[in-house]
């Protein structure tokens, strides 16, 4: 390779890492689109298909425990002041009725089945994609994660960025920052792989409706598709040893076009290393 090819790509990888943006803690600010704000009733803000249904499913089961709330508050309410002493003082002798036992057997059924039936529906749509357009690896370690693109060939640790260099300015939040993100573009359908290097860990992403074991010797699967551009935050929710809590996880979700200048930038800075010193080599 000639003095002239080598000077032009040192030349071309210098503007790319000086044009492109920096992914990491440093980078511009980004919508957070599902981050909770005092005083929150409810979940974060769901941004895939999963995260709605999980959502729309959280809802129905709230409406099926006030509606049983409320029949047996009043239940109650009708033993206080229809059969207390005063207002029945001679109480009845019978017991057994058919018919009562009958409905108040089948109707817990029903309630039962009609609960299970969106719950299985739900947890099979979350189960696995059978059309992917990417792939993920996300490895659990104590106490940080390591995130692997096969698609890409791309690889790389983020490890939770300590209190003392929180800056709040670039809108980082203590104890959920990263000094690498996952870069992630919206509305993919991203297979995720999961598994761990020493105990189990798991992934968790509340605005994405995932969370899933990272098992040593093990790869658990699932899958997503994020409709919304943004910053999305998660944590390790698996008792996974002193450092637990400092295993905090940030996605940035981006558009396609900026995904594919991630990777390429990616891909550059990997090959960067050997092309420097190539470089200095034929300088001297
Ligand atoms: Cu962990």
């Amino acid at each position: 390779m000639s003095r002239l090819t080598l000077a032009l790509s040192a030349a071309v990888s210098s503007f790319l890492f000086t044009t492109l943006p920096a992914w990491a803690a440093d980078a511009p600010r980004m919508p957070t689109p599902s981050f909770p704000v005092p005083w929150q009733m409810g979940l974060q803000h769901p941004v895939t298909p999963v995260a709605q249904q999980m959502h729309d499913f959280h809802t129905f089961l709230v409406w099926v425990c006030v509606v049983i709330s409320v029949f047996v508050l009043a239940l109650l309410l009708i033993c206080f002041f229809r059969f207390n002493e005063k207002a029945n003082p001679v109480p009845a002798k019978w017991s057994h009725n058919t018919l009562l036992e009958v409905i108040w057997t089948t109707i817990p059924v029903l309630v039962l089945v009609t609960i299970a039936v969106p719950s299985y529906r739900l947890l099979y749509y979350m189960d696995r994609t059978t059309e992917a357009e990417m792939t993920i690896k996300v490895i659990g370690n104590q106490w940080f994660w390591s995130y692997e693109y096969p698609d890409s060939e791309i690889s790389f640790d983020a490890l939770a960025i300590p209190d003392a260099s929180i800056d709040a300015a670039k809108g980082q939040h203590r104890m959920l920052e990263t000094d690498n993100h996952v870069i992630l573009p919206v509305n993919t359908n991203i297979r995720i792989l999961f598994t761990a290097n020493d105990v189990i860990h798991a992934w968790t992403i509340p605005a994405f409706g995932v969370k899933l074991d990272n098992m040593p010797g093990r790869v658990n699967e699932t899958w997503t598709r994020v409709t919304e551009l943004g910053r999305f935050y998660g944590e390790c929710s698996e008792l996974c040893g002193v450092d637990h809590s400092f295993m905090p996880i940030v996605v940035d979700v981006v558009s396609k076009e900026d995904y594919q200048a991630w990777v390429a930038s990616k891909k550059q800075s990997a090959s960067a290393a050997p092309a420097a010193t190539t470089t200095q080599v034929a300088a001297q």
